[in-house]
């Protein structure tokens, strides 16, 4: 295994998912590395990243002796290892809540859907049916957020800011790049969340060289 130059290394830039990982830590105003694997690219056959990332995939993550993947596995690890604010049982429950839904209903059953077959359809096959029904689903999903959040709380958890914002924002952000309209509702709240300082700073760190 190798040897991390600091402490926390964050493995990927230039994805929605790996901009999660390096929004959490610029949240907690942590310190790491970064070693800059992008999607698709020869980088990801490298041996010391498929090490940390079995399955090679990006983001993956290595803290003193442990190697993480999955973005909701690692903000959560991050949360509570060096998190300071503590929820309690059902204030974490309702935060879980919404990480899960927005992993499962948004990211993996709809938007990965769309990335797949009309984003990469050359590797995932082309699949028109399926990604008409993925953007009515994400539709179906964002108004349930939208839902949520339309009781005027600034943040899914209420007025407290937490990782569920860092899941369902990137979710935003990819959104508005493949261009599913938001609700009214869900375009203030991703306008407050882009705000954030640790969002913007963290949105550099995950740049690609190319900047795409
Ligand atoms: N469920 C995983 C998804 C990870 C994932 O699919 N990452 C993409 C980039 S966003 C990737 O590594 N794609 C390369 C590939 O599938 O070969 C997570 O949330 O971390």
């Amino acid at each position: 295994m190798r040897e991390p130059k600091s402490e926390i290394v964050v493995w990927g830039i230039g994805t929605p998912r790996t901009l999660r990982v390096h929004w959490c830590l610029h949240e907690l105003g942590l310190d790491y590395q970064t070693e800059p694997i992008v999607a698709r690219t020869p980088a990801m056959e490298r041996g010391d990243f498929l090490q940390v990332s079995p399955g090679s995939k990006i983001p993956a993550f290595q803290h003193a002796n442990i190697s993480l993947t999955e973005s909701g596995a690692i903000t959560r690890y991050v949360m509570d290892t060096f998190g300071i604010k503590r929820w309690g049982a059902a204030e974490q429950a309702t935060i879980n809540r919404w990480i899960f839904f927005t992993l499962t209903e948004l990211d993996a059953t709809a938007l990965y859907v769309i990335r797949r077959h009309a984003g990469l359809p050359h590797i995932y096959g082309d699949a028109p049916i399926a990604v008409s029904t993925a953007h009515a689903y994400a539709e179906r999903a964002l108004a349930v957020v939208a839902d949520v959040l339309g009781d005027g709380r600034s943040y899914l958890a209420g007025e407290a800011f937490s990782e569920a914002d860092i899941h369902l924002g990137t979710c935003l952000d990819w959104s508005v790049a493949i261009e599913i309209e938001l609700p009214t509702t869900l375009r203030t709240y991703h306008e407050r969340l882009r705000m954030r300082s640790a969002y913007q700073t963290a949105s550099r760190a995950n740049r690609t060289p190319l900047g795409s």
